[in-house]
């Protein structure tokens, strides 16, 4: 199939600016200026939806097309790309697809059809580079849950969390004490480093759950007895992020939306930039405790919240949890007996190298995929209905949430250690480690590829895949 090329998109279900205001939509995302109030020390200026940082949790049906109305009340373009969904690229919200922006103080109108039912999320697609102020650094994001209508789970009460940085700063160097990855096989790490004066990163000491700090917003009230289903998002576009429930463990249902082959309760959870995780929590602790970062200065500068039992008066407790291992294989079903059916053999592999050039004092590092920066040429080319694997190998000091745009990735090892059946759109590639995905070309159209830190994905960290 001939695809558009990025930029002159097939018109679908777009209105064109200037159209009367519609009534009809399912969907109103209104882009404009708000004011969050972490809590009283830190009362911020963003841009948001609706009126609000995160916006409305969305709950749409899955397969029952929904019409969104995009208004966007700011001086810049914005395109509000919906993370996780099976969509086509005029409709997904990403200008290197070819979806249509949103000019300033203009609106949109986009037709979609949800699906597939899970966690997902919606944000700015918007390229920040140098601009703090702009893309994964606003408060342009939100829950969409997709209601697949055959939920079996009883929960007496259903929350969705979203972890977030704000004032996002450049520093030095980023010494990442969340990064989890770094105990692995170092499989990629190069034999000779690149000894060169690292470059900015972005860097932040505000934090959020939602919209309020630590102690500053309501607890999340419950009972003895009671069953939590928590959605969590890290919809931070700068670092990844372990947090737990003192007192409790947290039995991970779904990743990125989609259930898990092997649920498994755990003292404490990591998600990477992008990331979604939902967990049922027993309630069988009466206290009252703080479930947040486990790094101590993340979660004292405002990463967590409270969770109040009813008839309790002391002070929230943390507890460190035990330092557990994150590995995504967990949660798969084992190599071994795992039914062919369900995991495809791959036709064709596509091998990806990430490294970095580092960029010096008060400069960007660089970010090559292959040898290059964005953009590539033709290299990513797909064959619709044939099954890929591609393999990730990460030659960088940081580990990288990649995401694919409009697919599902099935899991097939991590650091060489094999796994299948766990499907997610964005897997954290370790440090100096290795994840190979597997997945079917069935989405035809342009397909970014990119990490899910703004930084990194604005110099250089991103891809684009055709169909041929
Ligand atoms: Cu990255």
């Amino acid at each position: 199939m001939q695809m558009p090329a990025a930029g002159a998109p097939a018109a679908r279900d777009l209105t064109p600016l200037g159209a009367p205001p519609p009534g009809d939509a399912d969907v109103t995302l209104r882009i404009a200026p708000v004011t969050v109030e972490l809590d009283r020390a830190h009362i911020l200026s963003t841009i948001g939806y609706n009126g609000s940082a995160p916006g409305p949790v969305l709950r749409l049906r899955e397969g029952k097309p929904v019409k969104v109305e995009v208004i966007n009340d700011t001086d810049t373009p914005e395109l509000v790309h919906w993370h996780g969904m099976l969509i086509p690229p005029d409709v997904d919200g990403t200008e290197e697809e070819g979806s249509p922006l949103v000019d300033p103080h203009s609106r949109r109108r986009f037709e979609l059809t949800p699906r597939p039912a899970g966690s997902r999320w919606y944000h700015s697609h918007a390229m920040a580079m140098d601009d703090l102020h702009k893309g994964a650094y606003t408060g342009q994001f939100g829950f969409v849950y997709v209601d697949g209508g055959n939920d079996p789970g009883h929960y007496d009460q259903e929350l969705f969390l979203a972890l977030r940085d704000w004032e996002p700063f450049f520093s030095g160097s980023m010494e990442d004490d969340d990064d989890d990855t770094h105990g692995g096989p170092l499989l990629e790490k190069p034999a000779v480093l690149n000894s060169d004066p690292g470059g900015l990163e972005v860097n932040s000491m505000t934090y959020s759950i939602n919209d309020k700090a630590l102690g500053a917003g309501e607890p999340i009230r419950v009972r003895e007895g009671q069953r939590l289903l928590v959605h969590f998002l890290n919809a931070s576009g700068i670092e990844n992020r372990r947090i737990a429930l003192a007192g409790h463990k947290m039995k991970v249902i779904a990743m990125d939306g989609n259930p898990v082959p092997t649920p498994q309760s755990l003292d404490s959870i990591f998600m990477g930039a992008g990331e979604r995780i939902d967990v049922e929590i027993e309630m069988n602790h009466p206290g009252i405790w703080i479930l947040g970062g486990t790094e101590k200065m993340v979660r004292e500068s405002g990463l967590g919240v409270v969770v109040e039992y009813a008839g309790q008066h002391q002070q929230p407790q943390w507890i460190d949890p035990p330092k557990d291992a994150w590995d995504y294989t967990l949660f798969g079903k084992g190599a071994a007996g795992s039914p062919s059916a369900l995991s495809p053999a791959p036709q064709q592999t596509i091998e990806m190298i990430f490294e970095k050039i580092p960029g010096g004092a008060g400069k960007f590092n660089l970010f090559l995929v292959n040898g290059k920066p964005y953009p590539h040429e033709r290299e990513f080319v797909l064959q619709q209905g044939l099954r890929y694997r591609l393999v990730m190998r990460n030659r960088t000091d940081d580990a990288h949430p990649m995401h694919m745009h409009r697919h599902l990735w099935e899991i097939r090892s991590v650091n060489d250690k094999p796994t299948s059946g766990l499907i997610k759109d964005t897997v954290v590639v370790p440090y100096y480690g290795r994840a190979v995905v597997d997945f079917t070309a069935d989405q035809p159209g342009l397909t970014l590829f990119h990490c899910h830190i703004q930084q990194h994905m604005d110099y250089g960290f991103k891809a684009l895949f055709r169909y041929s």
